[in-house]
């Protein structure tokens, strides 16, 4: 049956009673009606809340997940563990690379996320040649999507040199290499993939990795209604690098380059000044926010508490997912603000003072905004696309509409997402991924292989 009764559901406009919600066999929400009649033989839940967009991911860096945390000779960074994560990279095979997608994408769902936006750049094979299929590597992550059931976003990546100023890719970077050409032919090749479930764009790698005229011209080509995603202003040595090469600031040089607008995804977005900070919140960009890889990588932290009082729009990414949750991701970034600016609850205003809340409502319309897919609200036209909240467990206990989000997001460790409907299909039922058995033997096999190459 295509419908479930909520007592408690999230709706755009906050918490409602009494929710009826229907969803047609495409996967798309037909009606949202509080204060209906439970109809007799409708599946009941007690507190349901719509399922997260995850804006960011490299569904490869799965596998790396806890291999990178021994010290190095010299003092660690970003750039000592990208050497790592090139090393990992090196070997991986389109099936290795479909049995980690299905692996993480089943985990984030268990955890809330029905959607992802694949940020794709081993489009090669370990020689640096493209595949028979110039798309192999990024039909396998939509293979993977379709074996967990999760939305995806595919993006793949522009990714022409190791740095500012055309510089040559280094031999570490051969599987990467890709033209405004290339990539627009695997956006072309995966076209016939495009449905309810999955949205294809593309992304510019990084100012280092682009030029700007590159950047220009894949914009222009890429079709007006699809996304754009962009790593930028990450690490320090980045910005500084930029401002050496151009005289500008990456976030600057952007925006004074490129027209930036809500097709736009600037992931990380970590360094920006007063200026930078006014224009991407007055842009209609999303800033895609990827808390936990960032605090994993010494990043930085995100301005947040001055973008939001400008309006800025953002939403949260797993991306190296040494985390698959969002309630981890959204704690990580309420937290960093708590100790960096020595206040509380930093994601809330005078009208909105429910901080998990609008956690949780915030990263959700950056995210769909970010995916370019109808999702991220119960709303009739969207994705059917929700959570069912374990109400049997003591953290819910008692619990009232306007202390829901703050059980789910500051209290615990203990997963509370019991049930995931995604795209129409209940995915996760009692904790437990459809396919979690088959999916994992299937990561097992295909990871060991990759740890002994390791060294
Ligand atoms: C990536 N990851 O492409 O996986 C990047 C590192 C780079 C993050 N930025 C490589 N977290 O930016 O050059
Ligand atoms: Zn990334």
């Amino acid at each position: 049956m295509n419908a479930l009764f909520a007592r408690h559901a999230l709706l755009p406009e906050g918490w409602r009673g009494d929710v009826l919600v229907e969803w047609d066999a495409r996967g798309a929400l037909t009606r949202v009606q509080a204060d209906a009649r439970a109809p007799i033989g409708v599946p009941r839940a007690d507190y349901v809340v719509p399922g997260m967009a995850n804006l960011h991911s490299h569904a490869f860096q799965r596998a790396l997940g806890g291999l990178t945390e021994h010290a190095g000779d010299g003092p660690d960074s970003f750039w000592t563990w990208r050497e790592l994560m090139y090393r990992f990279a090196a070997s991986i095979t389109p099936e290795q690379a479909e049995a980690i997608a299905a692996q993480l994408f089943s985990e984030c769902l268990r955890h809330g996320y029905t959607s992802l936006c694949e940020f794709h750049y081993i489009g090669r094979d370990p020689a640096g040649e493209l595949y028979a299929r110039p798309a192999e590597m990024a039909e396998r992550i939509a293979a993977a999507g379709q074996q967990s059931g999760i939305g995806l976003t595919l993006l793949p990546v522009l990714y022409s040199h190791s740095g500012f100023g055309e510089q040559a890719l280094k031999p570490e970077q051969r599987r990467f290499r890709s033209d405004v050409d290339t990539v627009l032919r695997i956006v072309e090749a995966l076209a016939p993939l495009r449905s309810g479930q999955l949205e294809v764009g593309a992304a510019p790698h990084s100012l280092r990795a682009a030029g700007i005229a590159q950047i220009r011209e894949l914009a222009a080509a890429l079709p007006k209604d699809r996304p754009l995603h962009i790593h930028i202003a990450e690490q320090q040595g980045e910005v500084e690098q930029s401002l050496a090469f151009s005289g500008w600031r990456p976030v600057e040089y952007l925006l004074e380059n490129i027209g930036i607008d809500e097709r736009w995804c600037l992931v990380h977005a970590t360094h920006l000044n007063e200026d930078e900070v006014r224009a991407l919140a007055g842009s209609g960009a999303v800033a895609g926010i990827c808390p936990t890889t960032e605090a994993n990588l010494g990043d930085g932290l995100f301005p947040l508490g001055e973008y939001l009082a400008l309006g800025g729009r953002w939403g949260i990414g797993s991306d190296s997912h040494v985390s698959q949750s969002p309630v981890e991701e959204l704690r990580w970034l309420e937290y960093g603000q708590r100790l960096a600016h020595l206040r509380r609850n930093v994601v809330s205003s005078s009208t909105r003072r429910d901080v998990a809340l609008n956690l949780w409502q915030d990263a959700l319309a950056g995210g769909a905004q970010a995916a370019g897919r109808a999702v991220g609200a119960l709303e009739a036209g969207r994705r059917a696309d929700l959570l069912v909240l374990d109400s049997a467990h003591p953290n819910l206990e008692g619990a009232l509409d306007a202390d829901v989000m703050g059980r789910l997001v500051f209290c615990g460790n203990d997963n509370l997402v019991r049930d995931v409907l995604a795209g129409g299909r209940w995915v996760v039922q009692g904790g437990r991924h459809m396919a979690q058995d088959t999916i994992a033997r299937r990561y097992r096999q295909a990871i060991n292989p990759l740890l002994e190459a390791r060294t």
